[in-house]
């Protein structure tokens, strides 16, 4: 059932859970919000065809307007509406459902591919730095591990949300060591490190990485050590519209995440900024690792004339 609004509460509470980063990460926004528009279409009132491309590309808006950094997410997105075809309210519906369940599938698949591509970059005895929480940098260490290799791990807390946390969680889990550092204290431990890995949330068409803040000021320190910088990114991250010139918007989110009110009162008038993303250029990226294979950071061009030409289209702002 939908409500007034006209979308499906599935869809509203997956857009809330992207906005409050209780979904978070740029592959899992992108599969959570092909499983909403998959709810959205499966549950939709509408009559016409018409009504219902409407209301596909009004839920489609909803989640879009999320987070604006992650360009998985309108990625998915285009990819879903895209494929949105048929005469009859009935077929419209199932191509929107087939859609979905199949950008979710090749997701996962590109992941796997990923992880076994990444996992040839590491050997036996490597550390490895990680900064943030990504599936697709764990894919790597995961395909490693599973091939046998020993790694271990040094894992940056990543204030103000410490998503470190999880990147620890999941390593243990993996049984990989790990030692958890706070952000400052990373250069200090860089001459240990063999590979600083990472994820993206975008990636510009001159092989610049958009990724959660810390990683520019990391990547020049893993430069001044010789340490290799390694971005596993699947395809969704490559960020069409960098083709024609458009900049990646940075997200700025809440002043809370880094000082709360009360605090906040006893310091005094200031001002608190909260860039959730920065730019690494590609002069300091390695390789970007993707799941048709790795890249020097300057060809991933390349990939993204072949994967998206030109012209990307914005189904959802028709
Ligand atoms: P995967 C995260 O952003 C981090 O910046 C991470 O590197 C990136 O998404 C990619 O994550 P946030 O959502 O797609 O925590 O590799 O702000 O999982």
């Amino acid at each position: 059932m939908v409500d007034s609004s006209g979308l499906h509460p599935e869809l509203e509470r997956t857009a809330d859970d992207i906005a409050e980063m209780e979904i978070r990460g740029a592959a899992t926004i992108a599969d959570a919000a092909a499983a909403a528009l998959g709810a959205q279409a499966a549950d939709s009132d509408a009559e016409t065809p018409e009504a219902f491309r409407r209301e596909m590309r009004d839920a489609a808006r909803r989640l879009h307007e999320t987070r604006p950094t992650a360009v998985s997410l309108p990625n998915a997105l285009r990819y879903v509406l895209t494929g949105m075809e048929g005469e009859t309210v009935a077929e419209l519906r199932k191509s929107v459902e087939e859609q979905a369940a199949r950008f979710r599938a090749d997701l996962d698949a590109a992941q796997d591919r990923l992880g076994r591509i990444g996992a040839g970059r590491l050997n036996d005895g490597d550390v490895v730095m990680t900064h943030c929480h990504s599936t697709d940098a764990l894919a790597c260490i995961e395909a490693a591990v599973e091939d046998g290799t020993d790694l271990e791990a040094i894992v940056k807390e990543t204030r103000p949300r410490n998503q470190g946390h999880i990147t620890a969680e999941r390593l243990s889990e993996l049984g990989v060591p790990v030692t958890l550092i706070v952000d400052n204290a990373a250069h200090r431990f860089m001459n240990d490190v063999d590979h600083l890995l990472v994820g993206a949330d975008s990636i510009a068409a001159d092989g610049s990485v958009v990724n959660k803040i810390g990683t520019a000021g990391l990547a020049v320190s893993a430069r001044d050590r010789g340490v290799p910088v390694m971005v596993a990114a699947q395809s969704i991250k490559l960020h069409p519209r960098t083709l024609t010139g458009a900049a990646v918007e940075i997200e700025q989110r809440d002043a809370m995440e880094v000082i709360d009110d009360e605090t906040r009162e006893e310091v005094g008038d200031i001002d608190v900024a909260n860039p959730a993303f920065d730019v690494t250029p590609p002069r300091h990226v390695d390789a970007i690792v993707t799941e048709h294979g790795q890249f020097p950071p300057e060809s991933v061009v390349v990939l993204m004339r072949e994967l998206f030409g030109e012209s990307v289209e914005e189904p959802w702002s028709e």
